[in-house]
């Protein structure tokens, strides 16, 4: 009887760790190679919670600096800017896209390889307070496209004229 009674704490204690992290879905992360120099680059990612979520840190041990930042539009110019949470609501996908969202990695400590594993932590709030870590494992993708390198330049802010 007593072991069925600790069996049960057990997995109920389980299973209040476990909500947390898998709380929130994560897909498609990457990060963008840098080239000789380069001392900042951007992750990308998308992520669905299942209950109202905000990203509230991020970090990586690839990187001094990790922010989330927002392109949004500034009298006409496509700027960046620090927000300080990323909110994630219930069921909807939020997408971390060049030219959007974006976790902005400065001071980075060396090159970011095509192929490399960045490991990237979110801290996550839910609704009441609560604090997790997500730990992302994102994919270095070479500086292809004009889309991926130039993500300020590319998209809406054109056909606004
Ligand atoms: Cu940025």
């Amino acid at each position: 009887m007593k072991k069925i009674i600790i069996a049960t704490l057990l997995s109920l204690t389980a299973s209040a760790w476990a909500q947390a992290p898998a709380n929130v879905e994560v897909k498609d992360a990457w990060v963008r190679a840098t080239v000789a120099q380069q001392k900042s680059t951007g992750a990308f990612m998308q992520l669905t919670a299942v209950a109202d979520t905000r990203v509230v840190q991020v970090s990586s041990p690839i990187a001094g600096v990790v922010e989330i930042h927002e392109m949004a539009m500034d009298k006409d110019v496509m700027r960046m800017r620090a927000v300080p949470a990323l909110p994630l609501p219930a069921g909807k996908t939020v997408e971390l896209k060049p030219g959007g969202y974006h976790v902005m990695m400065m001071d980075l400590k060396g090159p970011v390889k095509a192929g490399d594993v960045v490991p990237v932590t979110l801290v996550l709030e839910s609704k009441d307070g609560l604090r997790s870590t997500l730990e992302v494992k994102a994919v270095a993708r070479p500086l292809g496209n004009a889309a991926t390198a130039a993500p300020a330049a590319a998209g809406h802010s054109e056909h606004k004229h």
